[in-house]
């Protein structure tokens, strides 16, 4: 399962395309994350407005995308580079890691429609192996 070179090249594309977007994108994920999988929202129940027009949804959406794009850049050691924000989900904010299967599905589903072209059978590969990676790692320290 884990990355080869062209799987890491894949991502590093991808998501190099996605970065100028990656606020537009992170509204879309978490908005959509929300409206499919609407137990999500029990985790932002301190929100005033969790419509996908609202500050605070723009705001952590960009936030969650910065945290993707922070792991490909330390793709290489997944576990040492999303150590804190995994310390993070599992004792502050007490995310269930069933949620990083979601969230990692709807950024595929993000992504796919966001660049139709780029987003071929090996790049869709490629970003799903990725995000398996991520999210465990971020599942690291809930054992
Ligand atoms: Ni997540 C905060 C990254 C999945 C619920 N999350 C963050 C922050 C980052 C982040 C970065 C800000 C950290 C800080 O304040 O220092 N989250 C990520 C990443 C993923 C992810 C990279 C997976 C790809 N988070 C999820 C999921 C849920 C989730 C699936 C719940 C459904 N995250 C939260 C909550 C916060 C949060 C809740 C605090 C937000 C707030 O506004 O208080």
């Amino acid at each position: 399962m884990s990355l080869n070179a062209k799987d890491k090249a894949n991502v590093k594309a991808i998501f190099a395309k996605a970065a100028p977007k990656a606020e537009e994108i992170g509204i879309e994920v978490v908005s959509r994350m929300f409206t499919v999988y609407p137990q999500t929202k029990t985790y932002f129940s301190h929100w005033k407005d969790l419509s996908s027009g609202s500050a605070e949804l723009k705001k952590h959406g960009l936030t969650v995308m910065q945290g993707v794009m922070r792991a490909v850049e330390s793709m290489d050691d997944l576990q040492t580079g999303l150590l804190s924000l995994s310390e993070l989900h599992a004792f502050k904010l007490r995310v269930d890691p069933a949620n990083f299967k979601i969230i990692s599905h709807t950024i595929l589903v993000v992504l796919a429609a966001q660049f139709p072209d780029d987003f071929t059978p090996d790049v869709h590969v490629s970003v799903d192996k990725f995000l398996a990676q991520v999210n465990l790692a971020l599942s690291e320290k809930y054992r």
